[in-house]
């Protein structure tokens, strides 16, 4: 039986596969610098987070109309759906869109084409989490954040993400107070490839409710026992670690000591186009490789609903 799962970490960008990504180019007519499919998979060989995030942007270039938008979620929403998700909170990077004169409007509407039928053609409700890059400046983000004023009905809440490290959380401290005052929600990524400070930092100065990734936690003991004491959900995403080279292999992933010290971890797959797998796929690998029980499995799916964005009665039925 596959485990029903909430998805908390995936950025819809990321879920663009080469066979669409070849075809929303031919539709748009733009010009790709791979010789097809084959030719895009084998540049995905990562050295780390920026040659992964180099290749992201660039392939953006092919998203360009509303439907492109819907396309893409539509097409995540069905994978993910076959892999037992139920509930899927959906980050997207409207910075990367806006710089190539792609609108706000067209990719929240383009995405929630597909979002907003989702409950009905894919059994899979959904969020809408909007990230703020955190390598452009803090003025950017508050432009962002402006630019989404009039879309903020389907936005639920703001992340940050991109390259991590020299961009510490304190930097969007005032765009975070904005956000916070429009009554949306607050995650944002730390621990992935910066240092444990970072994740303190986005908790005491952001506010967030939920760390994505946070997996660097594991070098500062004193803050492990915090996250345990306040129940921090940390959004983890095993293969991506594995591709971008923050664990040497899967068997290294320090995933089941997390869980045995008491951490509350959910497994995501980030970008699953990229990274070698969807969410199914990143609990059947810890499955395997890290030799979980079926019992700690339950437990990473029960946390993934507990730690959503879900009101109770949704999770109930969600799970
Ligand atoms: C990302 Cl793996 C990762 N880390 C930070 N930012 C991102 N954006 C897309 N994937
Ligand atoms: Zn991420």
């Amino acid at each position: 039986m596959v485990l029903p799962k909430a998805e908390l970490h995936l950025h819809i960008e990321g879920t663009l596969e080469p066979e669409l990504a070849f075809e929303l180019a031919r539709r748009n007519g733009v010009e790709l610098p791979w010789a097809g499919t084959e030719g895009l998979r084998e540049a995905y060989r990562f050295r780390d987070l920026q040659s992964f995030l180099d290749l992201y942007y660039e392939l953006m270039a092919v998203l360009r109309t509303e439907r492109d938008f819907e396309d893409l979620a539509d097409a995540y929403l069905a994978r993910a759906a076959a892999q037992g998700v139920r509930h899927a909170e959906i980050f997207f990077d409207p910075q990367a869109h806006l710089a190539r004169g792609v609108g706000m409007g067209t990719v929240v509407e383009g995405l929630w084409r597909a979002l907003g039928r989702s409950p009905e053609t894919h059994g899979v409700s959904t969020r809408l989490i909007m990230c703020f890059l955190r390598d452009e400046s803090a003025e950017s983000a508050m432009a962002t954040l402006e630019a989404a004023e009039p879309y903020l009905d389907r936005i639920t809440g703001v992340g940050l993400d991109s390259a991590e490290a020299g961009h510490p959380p304190a930097k969007f401290r005032e765009v975070y107070e904005a956000a916070a005052g429009l009554g949306l929600r607050r995650v944002a990524h730390a621990g992935e490839e910066g240092p444990p400070a970072y994740i303190a930092e986005a908790l005491d100065v952001l506010g967030v409710e939920r760390i994505d990734h946070g997996l660097r936690c594991v070098e500062d003991p004193a803050l492990v026992r915090r996250l345990v004491r306040d129940r921090v959900p940390l959004t983890l995403c095993p293969l991506s670690n594995v591709r971008l080279r923050a664990v040497d292999t899967l068997a290294d992933h320090p995933l089941p000591a997390m869980l045995d010290a008491g951490l509350m971890c959910t497994v995501n797959s980030d970008d699953p186009a990229y990274f070698g797998g969807y969410a199914g796929d990143n609990f059947d690998a810890v499955q395997r490789v890290l030799g979980l029980s079926r019992e700690r499995l339950r437990e990473l799916a029960r946390n993934s609903f507990l730690a959503s964005f879900l009101e109770d009665d949704e999770e109930l039925r969600a799970r």
